[in-house]
């Protein structure tokens, strides 16, 4: 074996009517936050007809499925209450439900919102908090037969960048992670419905987040599938220093390494961009695999 690239797994996933055919080609997620405060992106498509103007651009700039959220997790984001964070997001999916093409990620983390999101054709539980802040999106993904995506992040938003430490970032983050999974699976979540995600600056320092790409391959103790967003996060802006909005070229450098890594999901704000750049990716991946 010459490759520098370990193989990345094949797998289905299942997100209720959607089966999604991991590994062969890398899957973008496109981010629509419909937030006043987002860090890159708040306050863009809060009014809905630009959220649904960006839905379109989504489908032709070639994602595999958008990821809808309503509260921002940046560092130091006030939390929202479901009932506003429902309110930002219901318009979307209700245009979503008249036959959008893509499936549809949530990105909540409270079953008041994943339930009526749900209802609406939702497809994809996006939880930044591994279970660990309601458990019962676990029961609705089981219910429904929706994908559930089980991210790390140390504390809250609110706590989370105050001096994060860990004993070795990339075993302390698979060891939440396997239980996170543990608790799903104790709920009736299946394997094919499960994603993991390190959690790209949510409770990291730069070196941190950087150490978890370099080591990507560790992560997943069981070739379960891997999310990575990295998308114009802050790791990238202090590397190149750098605002928000001049990170794309770094956000596409951190995708293409987790792709070569083994991630199986990326997602990102800059999609036609990033697209193109994890197809590259895939076709060196597709290459050490015809090589071994
Ligand atoms: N990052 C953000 C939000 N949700 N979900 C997953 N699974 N993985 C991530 O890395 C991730 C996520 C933060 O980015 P963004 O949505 O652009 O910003 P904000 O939280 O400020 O809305």
């Amino acid at each position: 074996m010459r490759s520098a690239f370990p193989a990345r797994p094949h797998r289905t996933l299942r997100a209720r009517a959607h089966t999604l055919s991991l590994g062969e080609r890398t899957v973008v997620m496109a981010i629509l936050n419909c937030t006043p405060d987002s860090f890159s992106d708040g306050g863009r498509h809060e009014a809905p007809t630009r959220a649904l103007e960006r839905l379109e651009q989504f489908v032709d700039e070639g994602a595999d499925w958008v990821d809808v959220g309503g509260e921002s997790t940046r560092p130091n984001a006030p939390p929202v209450p479901w009932e506003e964070e429902w309110q930002r997001i219901a318009p979307v999916l209700e245009q979503a439900a008249r036959g959008y093409p893509l499936p549809i990620s949530v990105d909540t983390t409270k079953s008041e919102v994943a339930e009526r999101a749900l209802d609406l054709g939702a497809s994809i539980l996006n939880d930044v908090s591994g279970l660990r802040f309601d458990p019962r999106l676990a029961d609705l993904a089981a219910e429904s037969g929706a994908a559930l995506i089980l991210m790390h992040m140390r504390g809250n938003p609110r706590t989370m960048q105050i001096s994060p430490e860990y004993h070795d970032v990339t075993e302390d983050v698979a060891s939440f992670l396997e239980r996170s999974i543990a608790q799903a699976q104790a709920r009736g979540v299946t394997d094919e419905q499960i994603v993991i995600d390190p959690g790209i600056g949510f409770g990291k320092t730069a070196e941190h987040n950087f150490r978890l790409l370099a080591e990507l391959p560790h992560l997943s103790r069981s070739g379960r599938p891997i999310l990575v967003g990295a998308s114009r996060k802050s790791f990238l802006g202090k590397s190149l220093g750098l605002e928000v909005d001049q990170r794309r070229e770094g956000s596409l450098a951190a995708h293409v390494a987790a792709v070569l890594g083994g991630a199986h999901i990326v997602r990102a704000h800059d999609v036609r961009e990033t697209v193109r750049a994890v197809r590259i990716a895939d076709e060196i991946l597709r290459a050490a695999l015809d090589e071994a």
